[in-house]
């Protein structure tokens, strides 16, 4: 529907003039997407039935403005799941703390969106490390707000139901897993919508697996953690940050060659640079290192 040189610029879903003229979503509007899994691998191999190769998605655009709020609840009403979608640089804002109640009230499968992160390596300047300890930073914020809200929202449902009100939520609660966010479950996402790109790390996990021979399980499991990898022995060690040969693994695997294309393509401009770097893909974290 949309051509690919205005994905990421159009307001498609803001169809109103006035939603247009003052750049805000006032109004859902909803679309049906089509989603079909790249990897066909994973639906054969998962045996639940209900587990398929293609999607139809039926995406509900909310505002985000809490004049609109109403909005947002009935869309939590009419949805399964909810992308919550956090612009990094402003982190945490009062409306979000309204959505991700008003999800968590219905019952909602959260997914947490981290946006513009283009910003983080133009405007802000800060270093694949820095922009992993801001990101880490804002997940663990919305990790206490959700867990603080879904206490207070369990608690008051047992007062309602003649329960003790004061009673210990246990840390296995399926409920309170499911509002803990953590990129190594997959229910984190980096991106950069007006740039078109997004990813969970599970994509960069299978990449660096199979440039590896590592386990991808393994790498999932560190990725986002204070582990680094040693491009010499082809380990995962403990991250020391007074070791200045060391980066987390995320900053360096992940963030580092984003960072670097963005150096090219967009502050420096060097076209060439940047189509060069590409081709590299993944590999120019460790230029040492030849991989296929
Ligand atoms: N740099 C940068 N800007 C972005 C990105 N995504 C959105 N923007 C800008 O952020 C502004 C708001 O974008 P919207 O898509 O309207 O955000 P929204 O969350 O739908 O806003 P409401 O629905 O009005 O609450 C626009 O000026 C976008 O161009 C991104 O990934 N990077
Ligand atoms: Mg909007």
């Amino acid at each position: 529907v949309i051509s690919p040189k205005l994905a990421g610029k159009i307001r498609f879903l803001d169809s109103t003039e006035e939603e247009q003229r003052r750049g805000i979503t006032m109004h859902s509007s909803a679309i049906a997407l089509l989603f079909r899994l790249e990897d066909k691998s994973a639906a054969k191999a998962e045996k639940s039935e209900s587990f398929a190769e293609e999607y139809l998605i039926n995406l509900v655009d909310s505002p985000g403005h809490i004049d609109f709020s109403s909005d947002v609840s009935t869309a939590t009403r009419l949805c399964d799941g909810a992308l919550i979608v956090i612009d990094v640089l402003e982190g945490l804002c009062t409306q979000t703390h309204a959505v991700i109640y008003k999800a968590l009230r219905e019952r909602m499968k959260p997914c947490l969106v981290l946006n513009k992160l283009d910003r983080l390596a133009v405007e802000m300047k800060l270093t694949p490390i820095e922009a992993f300890h801001h990101l880490r930073r804002i997940i663990e914020n919305v990790n206490a707000l959700a867990f603080s809200l879904l206490t207070s929202e369990l608690r008051q449902l047992a007062e309602l139901e003649g329960r003790d009100p004061n009673i210990e939520i246990s840390e296995d609660d399926p409920f309170l897993l499911e509002w803990n966010f953590s990129p190594e479950k997959g229910n984190v996402i980096f991106a950069s919508a007006i740039d078109s790109w997004g990813f969970s790390i599970t994509k960069f996990s299978n990449m660096w697996a199979k440039k590896l021979g590592l386990n991808r399980n393994v790498l999932q499991k560190y990725f986002f953690e204070d582990y680094s990898f040693n491009s010499k022995t082809i380990k995962i060690v403990k991250y020391n940050a007074a070791d200045s040969s060391m980066q987390p693994m995320f900053a360096e695997m992940i963030l580092k060659p984003i960072w670097d294309l963005y150096e090219a393509a967009v502050v420096n401009t060097d076209l060439t640079a940047a189509v060069n770097l590409a081709e590299q893909e993944v590999c120019l974290s460790y230029p040492n290192l030849s991989l296929s």
